[in-house]
């Protein structure tokens, strides 16, 4: 037995002077290389990244996008060539628009076997040249793509695109690494080091005190967040700073993780409509406030943007209408405007301001709790806002859902109760991630259990038959709940916006919204030996959600069907 140290053993390397803790993997034989790697590492017993093979590609990028949201760590994952880079695809599309940062790398060959080395396959010349390199095709769905000049700039080339991607705006990138790379003799770098986390941004305190003191000033300011809750700090610098000032906060439809306690008197709901009024508006880490984008609803308020990025590169039109913007990190921003501005308001206005928006709160909730209760009196048939309830009242207060439902992500979104961060993540972008993005959550937060929702079409999207055998063999056990209308019901609802009497209408005809041929959805855990269930009547909710949990938290998936 040889050691031959190559690229692969180059490339690995790179990944442990990242402190890349998982390698997620649909692969190809470039990699072969990095498996030796891989195996000379656990034969040495040397300390590094853990490599999992996974089957499909949506599965490999979802889960990378699911650690980092869990994690807030950035992980690697290797693909195959052209094909495989274009089979995760939408999940890469979707970690661009999450945010999450991750580096992914595939292969191609340069030589095509017209090489003095190793033959890299005749494949490469046949079926897998990419016409530019497959650099070329990711770059337009990533926030950098290059292709690996060579085995002498790997290692560094490697470090400083896990670097670019762990800059803001957050994002995946994509590396092209040459099989003729990975296959060439590598000399370890003469300069070895760790690679640092990046450094803190934060905003100028001249620039902090000045905001400070409009928020003092404003006699109805209002906070409308997306994602404050991602930024480390930012949800607890968040509810000192609305409490200091008694500012009310709105999440708006496109808010995409836990921002604020539910329970907070100063929580709002979704509706901006609220901000109709305000003097200043605090627009915190909210990429899309207002829709039609022209729309503000408090078109004389001044608006200030605190974001990390304000204008998102990959986002076509944005319109914020800032007055004044606080950039850098969102959670040190939050917590240097709560500093500068603590005792220092008007304590009357202050108060009152806190007692109309505790009665608004209280409306609110007032509402949701009467969707409830109807929702309960009703002995036919089980709704969305029931199924929530159960699943909120049944299990762990630890547990942390992944939602990627359509027209029942309102209803998720309104009758879950987080008062933590981390409690909640809607995936972005094309369907059929989810399964990823829930394994990989699970991941990385193992003692917690996991919630899948999902709709019956956005289900059959996702890669099942793979998401569950990868749940079984990485013991990450999940609970699907599928929120099930046996259609494309988000389709139907834009089919009759753009035509409501049309003919589609007319005949009860439509195209694009039935799958009422589907098979039982709860059965595909059978070949893997997860349990199913499937539920129509309400009497039975709740023992099948008690009794799917159970599963769950005795390590195994299981799958709930929800009939409505
Ligand atoms: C990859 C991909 N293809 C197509 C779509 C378009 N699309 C948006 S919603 C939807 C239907 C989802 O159905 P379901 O999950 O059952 O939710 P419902 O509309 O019934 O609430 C489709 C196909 C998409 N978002 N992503
Ligand atoms: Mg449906």
């Amino acid at each position: 037995m040889t050691d031959h140290i190559d690229g692969g053993e180059g490339l690995l390397e790179a990944f442990r002077a990242l402190d890349i803790e998982h390698v997620f993997s649909s692969p190809g034989s470039e990699w072969a290389p990095v498996w030796e790697a891989f195996a000379r590492q656990r034969r040495d017993g040397t300390a590094g990244p853990t490599y999992y093979d996974l089957t499909h590609e949506t599965l490999a990028v979802g889960m990378a996008t699911g650690y980092f949201l869990g994690a807030r760590r950035l992980a690697a994952v290797l693909l195959h060539a052209g094909p495989g880079l274009l089979q995760g695809a939408n999940a890469i599309h979707g970690a661009l628009l999450a945010g999450a940062p991750m580096l992914v790398c595939s292969s191609e060959s340069v030589t095509y076997g017209e090489y003095d080395g190793p033959d890299p396959g005749s494949q490469w010349y046949r079926n897998l040249s990419v016409v530019g390199g497959p650099h070329t095709f990711a770059a337009p769905w990533v926030k950098w793509s290059q292709q690996v000049p060579g085995v002498d700039t790997l290692y560094e080339i490697t470090l400083r695109a896990a670097e670019i991607a762990q800059r803001s705006p957050t994002g995946p990138v994509y590396l092209n690494v040459p099989l003729e790379a990975l296959l060439a003799d590598w000399k370890a770098p003469k300069v070895r080091k760790q690679v640092p986390p990046r450094g803190a941004r934060v905003s100028p305190q001249a620039e902090i005190e000045a905001v400070a003191a409009k928020l003092k000033a404003a006699k109805n300011p209002v906070i409308i967040t997306e994602s404050a809750g991602r930024d480390p700090g930012a949800f607890e610098a968040l509810v000192k700073l609305a409490d200091e000032l008694a500012i009310p906060v709105i999440e708006p439809q496109s808010t995409i993780c836990v921002n604020f306690p539910k329970d907070h008197p100063l929580y709002q709901g979704n509706d901006v409509s609220q901000a109709q009024g305000a003097d200043l508006v605090l627009l915190v880490a909210a990429r899309s406030p207002w829709y039609p984008p022209s729309n503000s609803q408090a078109p004389d308020a001044e608006i200030i943007v605190i974001d990390d990025v304000p204008q998102r590169p990959h986002i076509v039109y944005q319109v914020l209408h800032a007055d004044r913007y606080l950039e850098g990190e969102v959670g040190s921003t939050l917590a240097a405007l709560h500093a500068a501005v603590a005792g220092g308001a008007d304590q009357t206005l202050t108060e009152s301001r806190r007692s109309r928006w505790t009665a608004a709160h209280n409306e609110l909730a007032a509402g949701i709790e009467a969707d409830e209760q109807k929702a309960e009196a009703n002995t036919e048939k089980i709704t969305p806002a029931l199924l929530v309830k159960v699943l909120r009242e049944e299990l762990d207060d630890e547990t942390v859902f992944v939602d990627e439902t359509i027209t029942h992500s309102r209803i998720i979104q309104r009758h879950l109760r987080w008062n933590a961060p981390d409690k909640w993540f809607y995936v972005q972008g094309g369907l059929g991630q989810g399964t990823g993005v829930a394994l990989g959550v699970k991941k990385a937060l193992p003692e917690k259990p996991v919630v899948f929702t999902v709709g019956d079409g956005s289900f059959l999207y996702n890669p099942i038959v793979q998401a569950l055998m990868a749940s079984k063999d990485l013991k990450l056990p999940l609970l699907i709940v599928v929120f099930n209308n046996r259609q494309y019901l988000s389709m139907k609802f834009n089919h009759l916006r753009f035509y409501p009497d049309g003919a589609a209408v007319a005949g009860n005809d439509f195209d694009g919204v039935d799958l009422s041929t589907q098979p039982p959805l709860s059965e595909f855990g059978a070949p893997f030996g997860m349990p199913g269930y499937e539920v129509s009547n309400p009497s039975q909710l709740r023992t099948v959600i008690r009794e799917a949990a159970a599963v769950v938290a005795g390590g195994s998936t299981a799958i709930v069907n929800v009939k409505f």
